[in-house]
């Protein structure tokens, strides 16, 4: 979306909230913060742009340590009527030296409301910024390391240019920020050399995020040059980003990724800069609330880490996992509630736990992985002492139709499933979608104009049964089914009938990639869990928690005669 367009959407999404209906929405929104971060210990102005910010009184900041000075507010030039005109605000931040460097954020308050919520960074390297006159190669802006670069790339196509000077040996980082800021770029780093040949690049560093990061060693002292570009060669003014560029320490790799609440241990890291530190200490002793994460500042022979580490505080104890495993015999026994730390290490690695089960006794199995940065997209299955996938149910087609929509493994809305002349379905009602992705129905079609809801849970659709929600494409087969258990026999030949085993790929809302499945033990015994990735990738960077404990069923979801499920409270 370009400038002009961003903000007439602003004004077309706002216009519904104006209580008055007057000419334009009188809540105040800011769209654009320049430069969208600070160092700490300075005093730097930044301008702020946006609608209805005519009377801003106070900037509210999330880190207790700035404090706003509102400096001037001005009508930006180029708005005529009957456009809603737009106002920059000249603020200056005063950032404490003590200060917590990362992403933050503030909001305006006016006397119309409070301004929507704008991240900010703090750094803690001088900051500059970029003034356009470096798209290339032989314009390259000169870098004084260590540096913040607050710079937008303008130009579609374009590329912008830094030349900096290293000693031989030196290894330099290169992090750039910009998805956490409200960028639309999609970084792409790339390391030139005097010639301009590419020494080094990267596109997507982070699990989950579109952002780059670059570690170099060079061998040879000289001038070199770091390009920053959009991977889809796009650019506007909302391409903006911070480059972070030095010889500081950086981690890359924490494992474990976390520590039992209450308990001391150590932490194995790898990185850039690091003065030879190999293993750190974790404390997760203190007070945090059920659920929190540990940020961990790491402290290395070579000074403190840039960017903390995500670490889970868990509540169970903790063992590491034990290779080989990659085979039923070869399994690794656990003693239940438990947290494994392992990792996948290659493509073909696959992870085998043995564990014990009672009848009926109901287990989660929890992955954390992607959600502490973690590559993996984790992919577990239980199996039986003989390594068979063990059957969690059987479901019984009891309709079948075609969606014409594709339908995004977000949206709650399943569109036309139903005839309005002979309703089929009704709240509650199972829904198998390709085959794959078993929902169920909050609301089902009732007027002309209604539309199908599956139950959801935080505005995204609930996948039951261990299934995960997925996009489907255009004509999608769904059926309508009974679920049963899992021994139940065909009883319809026209209908077909869906075996669901007990795995599971990303465990719903709030798991993102991570699995998670409540398994009911059939009989008394041991059973398996396997864990790999789902696209069979692994490395130094896949590594993850594996939880298993036995769960209170803390309500029951359904009961289907025969058959019931519990989800776990
Ligand atoms: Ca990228
Ligand atoms: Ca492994
Ligand atoms: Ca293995
Ligand atoms: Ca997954």
């Amino acid at each position: 979306m370009t400038y002009i367009g961003f903000w007439i959407g602003c004004c077309a999404g706002l216009m519904g909230l104006a209580p008055s209906g007057g000419p334009y929405p009188s809540l105040p929104v800011v769209y654009q913060t320049r430069p969208a971060g600070a160092q700490r210990g300075t005093a730097t102005v930044i301008t702020v742009e946006g609608i209805n910010l005519q009377q801003t009184s106070q900037l509210l900041f999330s880190e207790p340590d700035v404090s706003a000075r509102i400096l001037e507010v001005r009508d930006s030039p180029g708005t005529k009527p009957p456009a809603t005109p737009h106002q920059s605000v000249r603020i200056e931040l005063k950032v404490g030296a003590a200060a917590e460097i990362g992403i933050h954020g503030f909001r305006l308050v006016t006397p119309f409301g409070t301004s929507n919520w704008v991240p900010f960074a703090l750094g803690p390297f001088s900051e500059m910024t970029s003034d356009h006159g470096n798209d290339s190669l032989g314009k390259a802006a000169p870098l004084r390391l260590p540096v913040t670069v607050n710079g937008v790339l303008l130009q579609p196509g374009a590329a912008d240019y830094y030349a900096f000077e290293v000693g031989a040996g030196d290894e330099m980082v290169f992090e750039l920020e910009a998805s956490e800021l409200g960028s639309k770029l999609d970084s792409v780093l790339g390391l030139l050399d005097p010639r301009g040949e590419s020494m080094a690049g990267n596109d997507n560093f982070f699990a989950s995020r579109t952002d780059s990061l670059l570690g170099y060693k060079f061998a040879k002292g000289g001038k070199y040059v770091v390009s920053v570009s959009d991977a889809a060669g796009r650019g506007g003014e909302d391409y903006h980003y911070r480059l972070t560029a030095g010889r500081f320490p950086y981690v890359t790799e924490v494992f474990p990724l976390g520590i039992t609440r209450g308990t001391v241990g150590r932490a194995r890291i790898r990185g850039y800069n690091l003065g030879g530190t190999e293993e750190v200490e974790v404390d997760g002793r203190g007070s945090r609330r059920e659920g929190e994460f540990l940020a961990l500042k790491i402290r290395t022979a070579g000074g403190e880490a840039l960017r903390p580490a995500r670490l889970e505080l868990g509540n169970y104890p903790a063992v590491r996992e034990r290779e080989p495993n990659n085979t039923v015999e070869q399994a690794q026994p656990l003693e239940l509630p438990v947290t494994v730390d392992g990792s996948v290490g290659d493509e073909s690695d696959r992870d085998l736990y043995r564990f014990r089960a009672r009848p009926g006794e109901l287990i989660a199995l929890e992955v954390t992985a992607r959600r502490l940065g973690s590559l993996l997209d984790s992919f577990i299955e239980v199996l039986d002492a003989s390594g068979k996938p063990v059957p969690q149910a059987v479901l019984q087609a009891a309709t079948e139709n075609l969606v014409q929509d594709p339908l995004d493994s977000r949206t709650l809305d399943l569109s036309r499933l139903d005839s309005f002349t002979k309703p089929e379905f009704f709240p509650g009602d199972f829904v198998l979608l390709e085959g794959t992705e078993l929902v169920r129905l909050q609301e089902a079609l009732r007027q002309t104009d209604d539309l199908s809801v599956a139950q959801g849970y935080l505005g995204q659709r609930l996948a039951w049964l261990g299934t995960t929600a997925q996009h489907h494409p255009a004509l999608a087969r769904i059926h309508k089914v009974r679920v049963l258990p899992p021994d139940t026999r065909a009883v319809s030949v026209e209908l077909p009938l869906f075996r669901l085993d007990y795995q599971n790929d990303d465990g719903g809302p709030t798991y993102g990639k991570d699995s998670y499945l409540l398994f009911t033990a059939p009989r008394a015994g041991d059973y398996l869990v396997r864990l790999r990735d789902l696209q069979n990738r692994g490395g130094n960077r896949f590594s993850y928690r594996l939880t298993l404990r036995r769960a209170a069923p803390a309500f029951e979801l359904f009961l289907d005669d025969a058959f019931s499920q519990y989800r776990d409270g």
